[in-house]
């Protein structure tokens, strides 16, 4: 399968997160990349840097001044101060209800909060090139399958589908799957699924698309009541506007077993079936695998396999963007184990 993957993934990296109340190793790290890479290539599939710009397309899934603040973040960070440089900065104070998120504060960290959803993904030097480049590659997965390819994937990251019109926040930036989806449109798919099968809700996606009827959303997660990122990915969520009826959520419970998940799989790929999709985009997250440090889901490698086999029999142009997954070792056989699944 036509693989793309991006030197630029290595600039971001992210050295901490919180966990109740105390610092730790980031989860999302370049060693994630660099995993499924190897095994990509151990598997004999093509890897390649992406050859499209995916400009045009950013500003129609983000707001013009997120990704202005987002490009620049890390030279306004330095302006602050030289030693700057050494630090990643998190935000601290959140624009919640009430409070107003049309006046751009001139302070970094208050801005840095306007565009946050949590204080889980520090910005760091290159955050703003891997994440660019991550974009162009979902794009131009579009473009492989506009020109004929049956399948592509983006063995790529910092990964998307928490990343809103205008904010950041789940170790996402800019949302891949929906530059993905939104190329397609471009392109000339009058439809497009994406699928998200990320152990945490692609809430992101599921706002840039809410009140579309073009792009079907479907996500198959662990329950919001309990799980991140908490505060979307309810059943009760179906579209809004013209979008009514095109927005599906299949919460499970936290710790689902292997069979529950593989039913709820059969559900999204019955809607999306039904939606007459000329394009699927998949929100590749690996994070349902059993050894996942931060997740409940219990697949085996083989059940990735058996999801690829279940994804090419959906029949249609596949563009596979990689998400979460945090069982670094494991990610590459994982991701491999899809791709042949797909392939058998
Ligand atoms: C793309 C993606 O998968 N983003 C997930 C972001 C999750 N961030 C919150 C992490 C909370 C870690 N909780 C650890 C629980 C360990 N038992
Ligand atoms: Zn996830």
């Amino acid at each position: 399968m036509l693989c793309f993957h991006t030197s630029e993934q290595a600039l971001h990296a992210p050295e901490s997160e919180f966990f109740r109340g105390q610092r730790v190793p980031c989860f999302e790290n370049p060693s994630r990349a660099r995993f499924v890479e190897d095994a990509l290539r151990a598997a004999g599939h093509p890897l390649r840097p992406p050859g499209v710009d995916s400009r045009a397309v950013l500003s129609q899934v983000h707001a013009p001044r997120y990704l202005d603040f987002l490009r620049t973040a890390w030279a306004q960070w330095l302006a602050l101060d030289g030693a700057n440089a050494a630090v990643q900065p998190f935000p601290s104070v959140w624009p919640v209800r009430t409070l107003r998120s049309d006046v751009e504060p001139a302070n970094f960290i208050a801005r840095l909060g306007l565009y946050s959803m949590d204080n889980g993904s520090p910005l760091a030097a290159g955050t703003w090139a891997a994440a660019k480049a991550a974009a162009d590659a979902a794009a131009s997965a579009a473009q492989a399958l506009q020109a004929g390819e049956r399948a592509a994937f983006c063995a790529t990251r910092p990964p998307g589908h928490h990343a809103g019109p205008d904010f950041m926040g789940g170790y996402c930036f800019i949302n891949n799957a929906a530059v993905c989806a939104q190329a397609l449109r471009h392109g000339g798919a009058a439809r497009v699924a994406v699928l998200d099968v990320d152990y945490h809700h692609g809430n992101g996606t599921q706002a840039i698309f809410y009140d579309r009827a073009d792009v079907l959303f479907c996500s198959i997660h662990g329950d919001p009541r309990t799980e991140y990122p908490f505060y979307l990915g309810h059943a009760d969520e179906t579209g809004a506007a013209a979008g009514q009826g095109f927005n599906l959520n299949l919460p499970l419970p936290a710790r689902a077993g292997v069979a529950d998940w593989f039913a709820a799989l059969e559900q999204a790929l019955a809607r999306i079936a039904r939606h007459g999709a000329d394009a699927l985009v998949v929100s590749l997250g690996l994070d349902t695998f059993a050894g996942d440090p931060i997740s409940t889901f219990q697949l085996q490698t083989p059940d990735f396999t058996r999801l690829g086999q279940r994804l090419a029999r959906a029949g249609l142009p596949t563009a596979f963007i990689l998400e979460g997954g945090y069982a670094a070792a494991e990610l590459g056989c994982n991701a491999a184990a899809v791709l042949a699944g797909f392939e058998l």
